[in-house]
């Protein structure tokens, strides 16, 4: 029997209610601000029911909404942020074709892996990358972390790594190394089963990288075709430092609070020349030369152009401590002069001096992001992105083949041809 309330003041309120939680939910899963940033905030309970095929489906339908889950969980990019974002991508058009929802790993530090703290959507627009691959189903790491959880029948897993290297496309199956991954890799985050039991597979791409599309398109078939498997969770991570798959999409593009940032220091500084200085593997020797040339090279364009404002992006710490980037380990004297040369001939501008997310920083785990690469890092692409004039590393002076250089390049290029960015002056040019 239906329970009929003949109150229809207080249905209207239900009914206003029901709106109004709506428009809430409509806004927190709309606004990228509004997304939760960390993962630990909020505990996902571990469901006490006994174990049953129907709790289970029905664990399995509010997570992935179907009965039974598939998941690509690429818990580990072994490299900082432009590349991690390339391989990422390949790991996308791997789920596309095994048929898998891909786990949105978590972002922090200028990487993409499971100990990170930020969710996908504090690095990426989750948006675009769903419209990037529209037959793609994704979930963050924070709601797999939840599913895992819930279940009581803990979902199996299988490992894959990609390694370098070997002989080519091979693959062999070696022993299980589960404490490792729990401890390192930060598995033991997870609800599912892996253990001395779990299938470990390490796929060769060959001793020569795969340069070719042909080969990398043999390669990714191979791949495919080793990886059809009815566990629920593959679990997979590489340490291939060039494209895995061909024909990759353009990089994901970052989140929208990303760009405001990047806008107000565009807006306040603009017009400028912005230079990309990445100082990692410069010639110790050269690095005075490589500021006085510099020097020069902005006192033409300051005359030539008569744009005044200089903005600086770079690996170098600028404010004080370790680099911004984890592969640049020797900082000489040398490094700090030549800085300062700049410094002190110009009136800099930077990430650091524009005081970037100022809303965010009083919070100490997410003030760590500014002392590090991450953030701070997107930041510095955009704005050099939109510059009036681009200014990168020439050989010698540090990292002239930075993928972090080519980003911003390709896309100046991009914006000049759509004539959509009526300030760039010029595409690239080494000082
Ligand atoms: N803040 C900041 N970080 C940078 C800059 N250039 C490089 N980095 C950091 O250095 C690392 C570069 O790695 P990656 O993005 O893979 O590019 P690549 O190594 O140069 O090919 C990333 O963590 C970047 O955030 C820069 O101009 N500003
Ligand atoms: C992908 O999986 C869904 C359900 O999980 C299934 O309906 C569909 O046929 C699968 N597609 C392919 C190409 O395997
Ligand atoms: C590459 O990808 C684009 C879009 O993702 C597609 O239109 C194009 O046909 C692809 N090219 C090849 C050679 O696969
Ligand atoms: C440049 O010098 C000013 C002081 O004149 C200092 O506050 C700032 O941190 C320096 N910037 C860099 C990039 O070293
Ligand atoms: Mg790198």
């Amino acid at each position: 029997m239906a329970i009929r309330i003949k109150n229809t003041r207080l249905c209207s309120s239900f009914f206003v209610m029901f709106l109004l939680l709506n428009v809430i939910l409509y806004l927190y899963y709309d606004n990228d601000m509004s997304e939760k940033l960390t993962e630990f905030t909020e505990q996902c309970d571990e469901t006490k029911y006994s174990p049953s095929n129907e709790h289970e489906e029905a664990i399995n339908r509010k997570f992935c909404g179907k009965s039974e889950c598939k998941f690509l969980f690429t818990y580990l990019q072994p490299e900082q942020e432009t590349k991690a974002n390339m391989h990422f991508r390949s790991f996308v058009k791997l789920a596309k074709a095994l048929n898998r929802t891909m786990v949105l790993t978590n972002v922090g530090n200028s990487r993409i892996n499971a100990c990170q703290k930020f969710t996908f959507g504090f690095y990426y627009n989750v948006k675009a990358l769903q419209k990037m691959f529209p037959d793609v189903k994704f979930i963050t790491q924070k709601d797999f972390q939840c599913w895992s959880k819930k279940r009581r029948i803990k979902p199996n897993t299988e490992h894959v790594k990609i390694l370098p290297g070997g002989k080519i496309q091979s693959m062999k199956l070696v022993t299980p190394y589960p404490d490792l991954l729990k401890t390192k890799s930060c598995l033991n985050r997870f609800g599912f089963k892996m253990d001395d039991q779990t299938v470990f597979k390490q796929f060769y791409t060959g001793q020569k990288s795969l340069e070719s599309i042909k080969k990398q398109t043999k390669f990714s078939e191979f791949l495919i075709n080793n990886l059809k498997t009815d566990v629920e969770i593959l679990l997979t991570t590489h340490l291939v430092y060039y494209p895995l798959f061909s024909n990759i999409s353009k990089p994901i593009p970052y989140s929208n609070h990303n760009f405001e940032e990047a806008s107000k220091i565009i807006n306040r500084i603009k017009p400028y020349v912005a230079i990309h200085w990445r100082m990692e593997r410069a010639i110790l020797d050269k690095l005075p030369e490589c500021a006085e040339a510099l020097v020069k090279k902005l006192q033409k364009i300051k005359e030539s152009q008569g744009i005044q404002n200089v903005y600086l992006a770079t690996d170098y710490p600028i404010t004080g401590g370790t680099t911004q980037s984890q592969t640049f380990h020797l900082l000489t004297e040398k490094h700090h002069k030549a800085i300062n040369l700049l410094n002190s001939t110009f009136n800099i501008h930077t990430w650091s001096s524009s005081k970037i997310f100022a809303n965010l920083r009083n919070d100490e785990m997410i003030e760590k992001e500014f002392s590090g690469a991450g953030i701070p890092g997107i930041v510095d692409k955009l704005v050099c992105m939109d510059a009036d004039y681009f200014l990168a590393t020439p050989e010698g002076c540090g990292r002239a083949q930075s993928t972090y250089t080519t980003m911003i390049v390709n896309e100046r290029e991009k914006s000049i041809e759509l004539g959509v960015k009526p300030q760039l002056k010029n595409i690239v040019e080494r000082w």
